[in-house]
């Protein structure tokens, strides 16, 4: 028999190492009591489930969910989950949620059908909780995973640039839904060219590596870092005022100045300048990009290693 409870345990646990929010699970099926259900069986594991009853209650609200897997039904009056599937899938946003479906009708086509539709798996709706949430779930990890990989620039660790200006929107989004205030920082490392052209460009890599390390370090668990391009870099502190990002970058910057992040060339030092925006003030991010753009070169213009407001 299956020990659910040591499975729960478990699979929460994997879960968390890859998160920074709670897994966003939707389930769109016509009948109310599939919701109830799962429900019960999600309310089991550290995810947020949702249930929706129609196509377009769902559509509706998956710009602000986010959803991170998606359970649909088949047969739904209106709008049917096939061609709610073949949506999600034309949405690059949701690349990388799982979209598995709940069936009650076991012929081949009707399977193949589905899949050639976008989904990633069926689920009978005869199987039993347990191995639902242990499928589901494998799947969420699994997605995570590869998500996590891919978004990330294999030299220095940090979000690359899709991804965090992927960040920084939904952070506008969640800004104006809960009134809430973010800050953006651009850094551009001072006379960089000069590394590379003094210690060679692979001094310059570990240079990038090791500032990437120090601001991944130095930030909240909830805040986000990015490498924007070459040698610039994007921090995004969430719920933080101004002034606090302010005080905070300028320790970073402080400790950058101190680093040796080349072992072997402890004479290689670097500073960074920046520009820092609040988000909220900007009616889009590329305008707010575009204004961090211009402080940083206000930054440099005065002398470099500093951040300018
Ligand atoms: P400034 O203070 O005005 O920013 O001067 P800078 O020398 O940093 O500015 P510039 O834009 O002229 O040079 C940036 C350099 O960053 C040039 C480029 O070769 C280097 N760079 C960009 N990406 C990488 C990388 O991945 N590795 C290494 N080693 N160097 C890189
Ligand atoms: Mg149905
Ligand atoms: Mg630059
Ligand atoms: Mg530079």
């Amino acid at each position: 028999p299956i020990n659910t409870y040591l499975l729960v345990e478990k699979i929460t646990r994997a879960l968390r190492r890859h998160i920074k929010h709670t897994y966003q699970i939707v389930l769109l099926d016509d009948q109310e009591s599939m919701g109830e259900f799962y429900q019960a069986v999600f309310s089991q594991v550290d995810v947020d489930f949702h249930f929706f009853n129609t196509a377009e209650s769902l559509i509706a609200a998956m710009e602000y969910l986010q959803p991170d897997l998606f359970l649909l039904d088949r047969v739904m009056p209106s709008v049917n989950g096939l061609e709610v599937a073949a949506m999600i899938r034309q949405d690059a946003k949701f690349d990388f949620s799982p979209i598995v479906f709940l069936t009650a009708d076991e012929q081949l086509d009707t399977k193949l059908k589905i899949l050639s539709h976008g989904a990633d798996d069926l689920i009978a709706k005869t199987t039993p909780a347990p191995l639902v949430l242990e499928q589901v779930l494998a799947r969420l990890e699994r997605a995570a995973f590869i998500k996590s990989f891919v978004s990330k620039d294999p030299l220095t660790g940090v979000l690359n640039h899709g991804q965090i200006v992927e960040a920084a929107n939904q952070q506008m989004r969640l800004n104006k839904r809960h009134d809430n205030q973010s800050v953006l920082v651009l850094l551009d490392v001072d006379r960089f060219k000069q590394v590379n052209d003094t210690y060679g460009h692979s001094s310059g890599d570990l240079v990038l590596n090791g500032l990437g390390q120090l601001l991944l370090a130095s930030v909240r668990e909830t805040d986000y870092v990015g490498r924007y391009g070459g040698e610039e870099f994007v921090l995004l502190f969430v719920n933080c005022s101004v002034e606090q990002a302010l005080i905070k970058t300028n320790a970073i910057r402080e400790k950058c100045t101190q680093m040796h992040f080349v072992q072997s060339k402890p004479e290689i030092k670097v500073s960074f300048s920046g520009g820092l925006v609040g988000l909220e003030e900007f009616s889009s991010l590329p305008k707010a990009i575009s204004e961090a753009d211009r402080l940083l070169y206000l930054a440099k213009e005065a002398g470099r290693n500093q951040i300018k407001v």
